[in-house]
């Protein structure tokens, strides 16, 4: 099953797979899921904010719904199993909960968030967020792409109407647990020399937007002394960061994405636009070491003869990814390690609404957000094993 979604949103000029939010490659995932859950007697349905949910339920029940699921969207040049493993475990665990002849006395629904990684609107966990009201539908829709596209064109494109994006509280009373599988974005169950373990803690994140502008100008005739150049402000700015980090234990921060304005090989940039992405266990460090940058960035701008704007675009915190689920999941799997993860989940936005867990399954390159990012056929089926495990327990009586 993990093979035929390698084939979607395949990225030849990077590698891997570029699948933004709520694009065509996006898309024909999001159709190629649905044409399996529905293959398998799913009854798959979308909700306001874009999410797919594909329900089980052959009791009848009508009580509040275990779910599983994660997204299907990637970042540029990004690996084939995170996000799309922890969808395709979810319909594989259904297969082996019905080969079990179990039947839940709960509903079991997959879901998939749309836009997780944020890569396009450059709001992580939008479709979860705006479920849950961590985002405000105008705070979503005053977002654009690169191409300046705006979010509510991407949703009329996709076939939503924004006039009806918002918060869900309804469907969110209606969930009993949510437990989402994903592929470990590191060397953890590498070094343990596991399969599975069980989460225990996401770090908070927040990402910034900072925008340098200078004097646009002609590389050949502008002197040295003459120039206010963005982009060797933006340079320092981001060797300063780094070594911020490098300072603060447990700190990461990385600047991925710098857009020079107008971006020619004999201009000097009038403008440089750079994000930030700064993560740390403690929120009051990474509030610290935003405080800290931002003064610095400043610093960096003035001294090239620049001015430096610095804008947040997303936080979430350490103390909202309380993954309180995972106890219950101790149980079922006495196996699994347990391990804490830097990367942001929707799981993590979840957590603040339902109770919740996530499991994840062993990489053995220990290298995610890149082509190299694996998971062995084996492990994938181990993971899918646990994960029925943990769904049967927490769907029944
Ligand atoms: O950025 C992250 O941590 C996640 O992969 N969206
Ligand atoms: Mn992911
Ligand atoms: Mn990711
Ligand atoms: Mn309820």
């Amino acid at each position: 099953m993990l093979r035929e979604i390698a084939a979607v949103g395949a990225d030849a000029a990077r590698g891997g797979f570029s699948r933004a939010g709520y694009s065509d490659a996006d898309r024909e995932l999001r159709e190629w899921f649905a044409g399996h859950a529905e293959a398998r007697g799913l009854d798959v349905e979308r909700d306001r904010n874009g999410t797919l949910w594909a329900w089980w339920n052959p009791s009848g029940s009508t009580a509040d719904a275990v779910i599983t699921g994660s997204h299907l969207d990637s970042v540029p040049g990004g690996g084939g199993y995170d996000g799309p493993l922890g969808v395709a475990s979810g319909l594989v665990a259904v297969d082996l909960l019905r080969e079990r002849a179990v039947v839940p006395e709960r509903p079991i629904g997959i879901a998939v968030f749309p836009e997780e990684e944020g890569s396009r609107f450059g709001v992580a966990c939008l479709g979860s967020r705006l479920m849950s009201g961590a985002l405000s539908p105008d705070r979503a829709l005053a977002l654009a792409d690169r191409e300046g596209d705006t979010f509510a064109e991407a949703l009329r494109r996709d076939g939503l109407d924004p006039a009806h994006l918002g918060p869900d509280p309804e469907r969110l009373a209606r969930i009993s647990s949510f437990v989402e599988l994903h592929v470990e974005q590191g060397r953890g169950l590498i070094d343990l020399g596991k399969p599975v373990a069980i989460a225990s803690s996401i770090l908070g994140h927040g990402r910034w937007r900072v925008t340098v502008d200078g004097q646009g100008n002609h590389a050949g005739t502008t002197l040295m002394e003459d120039r206010r150049d963005p982009m060797v402000a933006a340079a320092r700015m981001i060797v300063e960061i780094r070594d911020l980090a490098r300072r603060t234990p447990d700190a990461r921060a990385t600047v991925g994405r710098l857009e020079p304005v107008p971006g020619g090989t004999n201009v000097i940039a009038s403008q440089v636009r750079f994000w930030i992405d700064i993560r740390h266990p403690d929120d009051l460090v990474t509030a610290a070491l935003v405080s800290e940058a931002r003064d610095r960035v400043v610093a960096a701008a003035l001294d090239e003869g620049c001015r430096a704007e610095v804008r947040e675009e997303s936080l979430s915190t350490t103390v909202d990814f309380d993954l309180g689920l995972r106890e219950a999941l101790r149980t079922t799997l006495p196996d699994a390690p347990e391990l804490g993860t830097g990367a942001g989940h929707d799981a993590g936005v979840l957590a603040a609404s339902v109770p919740t867990a996530m499991l994840f399954v062993r990489n053995p390159t220990g290298i995610s957000h890149s082509p190299e990012e694996l998971v062995e056929d084996a492990d994938a089926e181990l993971g899918a094993v646990a994960l029925a495990d943990v769904l049967q327990e927490l769907a029944a009586p």
